[in-house]
Parts: C-alpha cells; structure tokens; sequence
C-alpha cells in the first residue's frame, strides 16, 4: 500500500506489519489534518479580528455550549478509535497462534543465541520459516535487552529470570535485521543478529544439516567465518585492537598472565578451555563476561577456530 508517509518505515515483511501501519497512517494523518486545520483557522481569525481603529472595544463572550461541546466530543471519538484499534492490535500481538513453531532465544552481551526443538543452536542468526507462525520464548543471561525487528513490527524486553515472547509470522523469504533495542553496555550496539526466513523445505533441511553447508571449507577458513558469525567480533579483535577481551593477532602461543596469578601458553587446550568454560581461566586485566560456547560449538567447529587462531600471527 502506498501511503503519504511510507518513506519513513521499513518494508512490511510480516503478517501484522501492515495492522501496525495502518494505525500508524491513522494517527499521523490525522494529526496533520489538525495541525493544518487548527493553523489555517488561527490565522484567519488572527487576520479577520484584528484590532482596526483605535477606540474599538472587545465583546465579551463568556462561553458557547455548541462550540465547547464539539471540540470536546470529537478528539474523544478520535482517541477512542485509536485506543480499540490499537487495543485490538495489541491483543494479536500478545497472543501467538497455537500452531506457532515455537524457538528458545537467550540474549547476553552481546549476542543472541536461538535453540531449536531438534536441539540446533545457532548465535546471531535467527532462522524461521516463512508463511508459518514463529514464537520466540526469550530470556537473558545477565541484563535487560530487547528483541527487535523492524521489518515485522515487533519489540519486546528480554529479561533475566524470567521468560517474555514475541511472535511474528514472516511473509517470504529473505533476511531482515534483528537489533538490540535496549541499552546493555559497551558492544549493546554491535548487537544485532540476522534473521534468515526460508521457504518451509528448506527450513526443514537448515534443521536437518544446519551448518553441513561448511563442509569444503578448510579448517582455518571455516573457523574464520565461525568467528564472525558467532560474534565474538564484539569483544575480541584480530588486528591488535584490545576491546573487551583480547586481541586474538598474534595470541596463539604466547605466554597469559590469568586473574589467579599464574602463567599459560595460549595453545589448543587452553582457547579450547575458555571457549567451553571461559570463567575457569581468566586472562588478568580482564572481567570475566565471556559466555560459554558449549551448546552452540561442536568439536570440529572448537578445532577450526582454534586452526584460525593459528593462522594470525603478528
Ligand atoms: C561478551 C564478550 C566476549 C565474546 C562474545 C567472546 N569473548 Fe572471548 N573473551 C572475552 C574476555 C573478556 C576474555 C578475557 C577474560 C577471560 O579469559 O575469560 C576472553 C578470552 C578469550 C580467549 C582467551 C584469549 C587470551 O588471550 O587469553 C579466547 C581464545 C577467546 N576469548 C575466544 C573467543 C571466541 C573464539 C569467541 C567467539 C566464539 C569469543 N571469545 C567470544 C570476551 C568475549
Ligand atoms: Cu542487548
């Protein structure tokens, strides 16, 4: 639908987009037919009442029913047009459809991880059928974010110690933007995912072999895409650069002071270590926020990470 103020939103790419747009439309037309209205009347009066002789006195007009009355009643109507329309969109957003697929999704600075019911995890990526209800059941592991895609016109806190869920039912495939929509620290703004909509086969077949797609890669290659897409790219570098964690340039085989005092050498074991257990071993100078990698990398994906690691030297 091609609308007055359609340049200002994102495409509609969900099954309530269009609901939300509209009161959107609504509220904004109105509001602008008023403002006009209101203006143009202002001046006309500024215009026609202007004081045009000196000993020109003012009636005085204490009140007039008519007028008071309906400038009373119609912005009532108008603001309870928009309450029911907007009370009945809220109730379709808070309810999901009983046939929703449903998917776990666990936010921690700064990155977001979605469990599958076949036991597929997947970090930053979030993929969803199209022409199929999808509800995420969200929680956090440490502070509050928010889930939030503007493509399909939905937000919703996510929280630590408790579930909240959201819904959506995608309209094709393609890939939106899934963003952060709640202040969560430093990285809170590399804190995006993407959400990747598949026809229903192929959705099927993504569960199925998920990342069987890696397969010729060689192990360093692969790790270097693992490393982008698991987003440890919002803490770590590989150029050097020290942000919450450290520069992995150079990492590999060198000597680490940990919080406790003693002395390691960066090597297979002990990247293999923080990965799985990060707060076992933490590097001094360091907060220890890492989170686990242990439900979302497999041993070959642990190995070519560390084969990529290898790869960065100084
Ligand atoms: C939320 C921030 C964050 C994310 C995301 C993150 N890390 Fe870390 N990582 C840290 C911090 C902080 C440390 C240092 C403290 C520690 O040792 O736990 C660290 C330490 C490490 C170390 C030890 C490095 C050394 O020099 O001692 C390795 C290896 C590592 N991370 C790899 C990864 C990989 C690979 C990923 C992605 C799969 C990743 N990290 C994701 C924050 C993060
Ligand atoms: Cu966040």
């Amino acid at each position: 639908m091609n609308r007055l103020f359609d340049f200002m939103l994102p495409p509609e790419k969900s099954t309530t987009a269009g609901e939300v747009d509209a009161l959107f439309h609504f509220i904004t037309e109105v509001s602008l037919i008023l403002l006009l209205g209101i203006t143009a009347v202002m001046l006309y009066f500024a215009f026609k009442y202007r004081r045009k002789s000196e000993d020109e006195t003012t009636p005085l007009i204490t009140h007039n029913n008519t007028l008071e009355i309906t400038w009373s009643v119609i912005p009532l109507i108008l603001v309870l047009i928009v309450f029911s329309w907007g009370y009945q969109g809220y109730l379709a957003k808070t309810n999901p459809p009983d046939d929703a697929y449903e998917i776990r999704a666990v936010a921690t600075s700064w990155l977001w991880q979605f469990h599958y019911q076949n036991g597929h995890v997947s970090t930053n990526e979030l993929h969803v059928p199209a022409n199929r209800p999808v509800r995420i059941i969200m929680s956090s592991d440490d502070v509050i974010h928010s889930f939030y895609v503007p493509d399909y016109r939905v937000k919703m806190d996510v929280l630590p110690n408790r579930y909240t869920q959201v819904w959506f039912e995608a309209t094709e495939p393609g890939e939106s933007v899934l963003y952060c929509a709640e202040y969560c620290g430093t990285a809170h703004s590399d804190m995006l995912a993407d959400v990747i909509v598949h026809t229903q086969e192929d959705f099927e077949l993504w569960l199925e072999t998920g990342d069987a797609i890696d397969e010729d890669l060689s192990p360093a290659e692969l790790g270097e895409q693992l490393v982008q897409r698991q987003g440890c790219m919002a803490c770590h570098s590989t150029d050097g650069t020290v942000l919450q964690g450290p520069s992995f340039l150079g990492a590999f085989g060198r000597d680490r002071e940990l919080t406790d005092g003693t002395t390691v050498t960066i090597d297979e074991n002990y990247i293999r270590q923080s990965l799985l257990e990060p707060n076992t071993q933490v590097a001094a100078g360091f907060q220890p926020i890492m989170p686990s990698y242990a439900a979302s990398l497999n041993d070959r994906q642990i190995d070519a990470i560390i084969e990529y690691l290898k790869t960065l030297e100084e």
